[in-house]
C-alpha cells in the first residue's frame, strides 16, 4: 500500500525538480531563523526593519525569477511560488514586502524598462539595498484603478507627477517608487514613472492605526507637483494591461503564499488539539476537531496543486490572467476560514500572540482584500464565462 503523508497528501514534493527543491529549503531555513524570531515583536509594535531587505536579498530571496545578468536567481515561477509560501508561513507582511520588490517593482523594471533603467535599479533591487513599492491604488481609485486621478503633464524636458496614491507597501521605507498616471502627452493613457526619494514635491506618509499587516509597513505618496526628466517614464508599455501585468504576477505569488499561511494555521491547531484535553481526552480526538482539520488538509492540498499548475503554465507562457484570478480568490478565500477556524479551536488562547493563529486570521483579511478582492475576481471570473461585464 502507498504510503499517506498526512501533510502532503497530494504527493507535491515527487512534482517537484531538484532545483526548486533546494531553493525552497534555503527559503524554509531562512524564514525559520530569521523570520520567525523578530515576527511577533515587529508585528506588535510595527517594526519597520529596513536591513531586513538586505537579509533577503543575500538569500536570494527577492529576484527569484529576474535573470541573473541583473543580479537575480533566473529561476522558475514555481520557485518563486515555494518561496512565497515559505515567507508567507511565518507572517503575510514579510511575504508581502517580498513581492511588492520582485513582482511590483523588479518586474515592471525588468519588463518594461529602458536598458539604462535596468542597470540603475536592479541589481540594487534584488540585493536589497534598494526598496522599492507600487503605486497604484488610490483614495478613490481602487477596484477600479482605471478611474485613477493622477496626473503627468509634459514639461520641456519631461513630466509633472501631480496626485495621491494610498495603502501603498513599502512606501514609508522606500527609495525607488514605481507610480501609474494618466499621462496627456499620450493621449490620456496610463503609463508607468519611476521616482526616487527625496524628489521634491515627494513624501510618503505611514498609514496609523492598521490592524492588519502590522509587520509590513504601509504608506501614501504624496506628490505634489513632481518633476522627472523623460528618463524616469518606463518607455515600454501603456494602458492598464502595465500595471496587470504585474499584478499577474504577484497574485500569482500570494496564491501560494496564503497556502503557506494556512498550513501554519492547521499545523497549529493539530499540535494544539493533541495537547489539550477537555473532557478527560485529547480534543484532537473529537469528531467535530478531526473533521475541522480533514477539511483544512484537503483545501490544502487542492489549493496547492492548483498553485503547482498554474506554476508550470506561467513557467510556459501559458497562464491567463483569469487561471490566476482563480488560485488568488479561492486560496485567499480558504486561507481565511482556516486561520478562523485554527483561531476557533484554540479556544481562549486563539486570541493571543503566544500562537500564530489570530495574527495569520488578521492578516489574511488584507491578502483577500488587495490585489482584486474576492468579489472582483468573481467578477473577472463571472466576465470570462459569460462574456457580460458586471462591474457597473
Ligand atoms: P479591462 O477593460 O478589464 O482591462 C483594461 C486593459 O487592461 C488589460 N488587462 C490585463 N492585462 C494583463 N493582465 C490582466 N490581468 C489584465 N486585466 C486587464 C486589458 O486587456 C485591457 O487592455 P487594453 O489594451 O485592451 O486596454 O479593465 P477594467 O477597468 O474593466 O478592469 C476591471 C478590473 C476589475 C478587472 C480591474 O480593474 C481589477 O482587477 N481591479 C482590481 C484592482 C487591483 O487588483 N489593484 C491592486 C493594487 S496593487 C496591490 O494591491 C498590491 S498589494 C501587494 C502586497 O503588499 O503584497
Ligand atoms: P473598494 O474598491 O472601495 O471596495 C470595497 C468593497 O466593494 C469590496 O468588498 C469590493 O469587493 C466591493 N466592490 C468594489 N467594486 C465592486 C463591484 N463592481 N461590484 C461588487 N462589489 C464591488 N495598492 C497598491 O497600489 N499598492 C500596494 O502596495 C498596496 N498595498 C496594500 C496594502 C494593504 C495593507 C492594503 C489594505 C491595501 C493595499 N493596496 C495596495 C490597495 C488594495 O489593492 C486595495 O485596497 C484593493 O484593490 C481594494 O480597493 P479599495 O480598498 O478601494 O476597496
Amino acid at each position: 500500500l502507498a504510503r499517506f503523508d498526512w501533510e502532503d497528501p497530494l504527493r507535491l514534493e515527487d512534482r517537484l525538480d531538484e532545483d526548486e527543491r533546494m531553493l525552497r529549503d534555503a527559503a524554509r531555513a531562512f524564514a525559520r531563523d530569521r523570520l520567525q524570531p523578530r515576527v511577533t515583536e515587529a508585528f506588535r509594535n510595527e517594526t519597520v526593519e529596513p536591513e531586513l531587505f538586505r537579509e533577503m536579498g543575500e538569500a536570494g530571496l527577492l529576484g527569484v525569477t529576474l535573470p541573473e545578468a541583473y543580479g537575480g536567481l533566473g529561476a522558475s515561477y514555481v520557485t518563486y511560488g515555494l518561496v512565497a509560501r515559505e515567507i508567507e508561513r511565518v507572517d503575510s507582511g514579510y511575504r508581502s514586502m517580498m513581492s511588492v520588490q520582485s513582482s511590483l517593482v523588479i518586474y515592471p523594471i525588468y519588463a518594461y524598462g529602458s536598458e539604462a533603467q535596468r542597470q540603475r535599479y536592479l541589481p540594487g533591487l534584488a540585493q536589497g539595498t534598494l526598496i522599492g513599492c507600487f503605486g497604484l491604488t488610490e483614495p478613490e481609485a481602487g477596484s477600479d484603478p482605471g478611474s485613477m486621478k493622477t496626473r503627468a503633464e509634459k514639461t520641456a524636458t519631461g513630466y509633472r507627477l501631480t496626485g495621491t496614491k494610498t495603502w501603498i507597501s513599502n512606501a514609508p521605507m522606500a527609495d525607488i517608487f514605481v507610480v501609474w498616471a494618466k499621462s496627456e502627452a499620450h493621449g490620456g493613457k496610463i503609463r508607468g514613472f519611476v521616482l526616487e526619494k527625496g524628489m521634491a514635491g515627494l513624501s510618503a506618509p505611514k498609514i496609523e492605526g492598521k490592524l492588519s499587516l502590522r509587520a509590513s509597513p504601509t504608506g501614501e505618496i504624496a506628490m505634489d507637483g513632481v518633476e522627472v526628466g523623460e528618463e524616469a517614464l518606463l518607455p515600454g508599455v501603456e494602458g492598464l494591461k502595465g500595471p496587470f501585468g504585474c499584478l499577474n504576477r504577484a497574485r500569482y505569488g500570494i496564491a501560494w503564499g496564503v497556502m503557506g499561511a494556512a498550513e501554519a494555521c492547521w499545523h497549529a491547531a493539530r499540535s494544539y488539539g493533541l495537547d489539550r484535553r477537555q473532557f478527560g481526552r485529547p480534543l484532537a480526538a473529537t469528531q467535530l476537531f478531526q473533521k475541522k482539520l480533514a477539511d483544512m488538509q484537503t483545501e490544502i492540498a487542492l489549493g496547492l496543486s492548483a498553485c503547482l499548475q498554474v506554476g508550470r503554465l506561467m513557467d510556459d507562457a501559458r497562464a491567463a490572467p483569469e487561471a490566476i484570478s482563480l488560485i488568488k480568490r479561492n486560496n485567499c478565500g480558504k486561507a481565511l476560514e482556516i486561520a478562523r477556524a485554527a483561531r476557533d479551536m484554540h479556544g481562549g488562547n486563539g486570541i493571543s500572540e503566544s500562537y500564530p493563529v489570530i495574527r495569520h486570521m488578521v492578516n489574511l483579511e488584507t491578502v483577500n482584500t488587495y490585489e482584486g478582492t474576492h468579489d472582483v475576481h468573481a467578477l473577472i471570473l463571472g466576465r470570462a464565462q459569460t462574456g457580460l461585464q458586471a462591474f457597473f
